[in-house]
């Protein structure tokens, strides 16, 4: 499939009302599998001991490791006995409010194609090996599943508000690039940094990036960039804490207090932070 941008205003040609396709596994070739198994690999080897223990049981409860490109329908079998989820294939990027549905009722829609080799470190649109090695393994997680649930339903609602650019933030350092503290120590499981390579070494390891406790309003203040390794990182201090803090929590309240409120700059620091590590910011200005 043509790896350009998709970003359309309505469904193109083949595509459902929703957006969705056929995943038409037959048609990947033998040199997309293998980029699969060759990104499978890479990450796979260096996500023990920095994976959320919650991403590794996920990885292995779907069987992701089955060589190639995961087929749909076995896939699927798996991930509903688990949490009632499913994988969608997409074209592309789909509209908020068709994402956002999809994420309401449990489906979570991937892009249908893999990226080239000149892409195997960045590439701007989510790819089938983003979407499902990144994301899937933790719609395998009971909490985790409700968590999406619960944002997909607060996206609906936040169309009503011109709330969606602070929404999207939290998507952003949580689903995306959020760290946990586990009793044994920092892990990623945003799937920005587990499908990443350099980040996930980064985000843990480096000195550059700010590591601040999660805090939820803190967080919708807070820009983010798309081009590069993050500035901050924000640390839950377990799944539990995120689905209640989001699912218990009346957005409409927060959306009213944001308007009054002043985003944050992408690496500044409050006084009311929890830090975790205060970064150096040394990745960031040695490029800038
Ligand atoms: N579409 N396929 C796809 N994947 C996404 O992650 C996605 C999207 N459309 C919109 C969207 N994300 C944003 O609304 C969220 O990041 C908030
Ligand atoms: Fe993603």
């Amino acid at each position: 499939m043509a790896n350009d941008l998709h970003v359309y205003d309505k469904p193109p040609e083949g595509a459902n009302a929703d957006w969705t396709i056929p995943q038409n596994w037959d048609a990947f070739t033998a040199a997309e599998h293998k980029m699969w198994d060759r990104l499978f690999a890479r990450q796979s080897e260096m996500l023990p001991g920095r994976a959320a223990d919650a991403f590794l049981r996920g990885l292995d409860v779907l069987k992701l490791s089955k060589p190639g490109i995961p087929d749909y329908c076995e896939l699927n079998q798996r991930l509903m006995r688990a949490t009632g989820w499913q994988v969608v294939a997409v074209p592309g990027l789909v509209p908020d409010e068709v994402f956002f549905d999809h994420l309401a009722n449990r489906r979570f829609p991937a892009g249908n194609f893999i990226r080239q080799p000149e892409q195997l470190d960045y590439l701007q649109e989510p790819d089938v090996f983003h979407d499902v090695f990144g994301h899937v393994p933790m719609l395998a997680d009971p909490v985790f599943a409700d968590y999406m649930v619960a944002y997909g339903k607060g996206g609906l609602r936040s169309l009503g508000f011109d709330a969606l650019d602070h929404l999207a933030r939290l998507y952003w350092y949580t689903v995306e690039f959020g760290l946990i503290q586990q009793a044994d120590g920092l892990r990623i499981y945003g799937a920005g940094i587990v499908s990443s390579y350099g980040e996930s070494i980064f985000a843990l390891e480096d000195n550059s990036p700010n590591r601040i406790k999660f805090d939820l309003l803190r967080v919708m203040r807070t820009r983010y960039r798309i081009d590069d390794f993050q500035q901050n990182y924000f640390v839950i201090g377990s799944l539990d804490e995120l689905l209640r803090t989001t699912a218990e929590t009346d957005f409409a309240p927060l959306y009213g207090q944001l308007e009054h409120l002043p985003d944050i700059a992408i690496a500044d620091i409050l006084d009311d932070d929890k830090l975790l590590h205060r970064g150096t910011q040394a990745y960031a200005l040695n490029k800038a």
